[in-house]
């Protein structure tokens, strides 16, 4: 194994609008970015234009665009309703004009509703870094004791229900207007700003459907794209599930491994792969992440790392890069295999996925993107270069 084996280290980047500049990130040693056009709105169309335009604005720090993330699909095309034929023609075209410039691997994800979800953005650590909670009580007092879902109570151990009743009562009214904006608040798929109508109203599209019939939605979807992006040379990258189990009674689909031999099996194509997160799969302890890279490598497209620590309570927080329940060293072992088999043009970028929040960044203004603040990542990013290097030396010099 030589250098070339070592995963492309790139970052996220939010767009013109992210607090976290090109330079910067130039400066992190990062050779690309995972990007999306995030002011062209859900299910619109991505023209070559738009696209030439963020390419070349990449280019002007040398970094290239290795991964959009995301081309997002619209709520429409996940429940079969309204416009949604409309938004896969876009789907298709947007492929195309990616490809056309040069931007062939995609990522999305096909979770309901919501992109991830935490219940504390914000999470103290005894050492005054800050990281990304979820607690299942608290979401719990939200789901039972606010939103009031019916049936929430089976999604939950009798610890968490009493848990959760207790943190409940213990609120007066004012502070459980408080904590139920803190919640809404902190649901990054959504808009900040949204009420608990709203949210119901969002939720109750999913009426119905179950997991059989989000999975025979998200068949449907790459029945309709995925030969164009085959043809076009392009790859898409399905995201695992965040978390990775049921949440506000939404069906759940790619969160384990058999999840994803369904996902790859059931369009079977080069252009239908995976993006390995191990942040969003460590959160659950039955996921088997260097299993997951030995049996699904050639549907692994690209890679987000990170790590968690679950606790025996159900709850979890984002651990750092080399702490926590993941083996990164581990994983990265196998990634690093994989990627040594896999042609020039389909080495796997990866990014360090959320960091902690700490030193400088901390007397900055809160980061709009929670989890995605400067100096954290750097510091992943540099752990996950050192252990990139030091396994191929190893392997070298045995
Ligand atoms: C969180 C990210 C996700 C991911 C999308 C992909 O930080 O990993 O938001 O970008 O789920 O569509």
């Amino acid at each position: 194994m030589n250098s070339d084996a070592m995963l492309k280290e790139c970052f996220r980047w939010f767009g013109p609008n992210d607090p976290v500049s090109l330079q910067d990130i130039r400066q992190c040693g990062c050779m690309g970015v995972f990007t999306s056009l995030h002011h062209i709105p859900y299910g619109e169309l991505w023209t070559r234009e738009e696209v030439r335009k963020r390419v070349d604005q990449l280019a002007e720090y040398g970094l290239e665009w290795s991964a959009v993330e995301s081309l997002p699909i619209s709520e429409a095309i996940r429940t079969r309703t309204g416009d949604f034929e409309r938004h896969l023609e876009n789907y298709r075209k947007s492929i195309e004009n990616l490809a056309a410039e040069g931007v062939p691997l995609i990522i999305y994800n096909f979770m309901p509703a919501l992109d991830w979800v935490r219940t504390d953005l914000a999470w103290k650590m005894p050492d005054g870094s800050e990281c990304l909670h979820f607690d299942p009580a608290r979401f719990g007092v939200f789901e039972m004791h606010i939103l009031k879902r019916p049936g929430a109570e089976k999604d939950y151990t009798p610890a968490q229900i009493a848990k959760a009743k207790a943190m409940f009562d213990a609120m007066d009214e004012a502070e459980r207007a408080k904590f139920e904006k803190a919640i809404l608040d902190v649901f990054p798929g959504v808009k900040m700003g949204v009420t608990l109508d709203s949210f119901r109203a969002m939720l109750a599209k999913y009426d119905g459907i179950d997991e059989a019939k989000l999975r025979e939605h998200y068949r449907l979807f790459l029945e309709a794209v995925v030969p164009t992006a085959e043809r076009v040379g392009a790859r898409l990258a399905v995201h695992p599930d965040d978390p990775p189990f049921p949440i506000l009674g939404l069906a759940r689909i790619a969160s384990t491994e058999s999840d994803f031999r369904q996902i790859v099996e059931m369009v079977p194509s080069p252009a239908n792969g995976l993006c390995f997160c191990t942040g969003s799969l460590s959160a659950r302890g039955d996921n088997d992440l260097t299993g997951m890279v030995q049996r699904l490598g050639k549907h692994i497209h690209c890679v987000h790392l990170r790590s968690v620590q679950r606790n025996p309570d159900g709850t979890f927080y984002e651990a750092a890069h080399m702490e926590g329940c993941a083996n990164i060293p581990a994983v990265m072992a196998e990634l690093l295999k994989l990627n040594d088999t896999k042609p020039a043009d389909a080495k796997l970028p990866m990014r360090p996925d959320h960091g902690r929040r700490l030193l400088d960044d901390l007397k900055k203004p809160v980061n709009p993107n929670p989890g995605y603040d400067c100096l954290g990542r750097m510091k992943g990013l540099a752990e996950l270069r050192g252990l990139m290097h030091g396994l191929v030396y190893a392997s070298q010099n045995k």
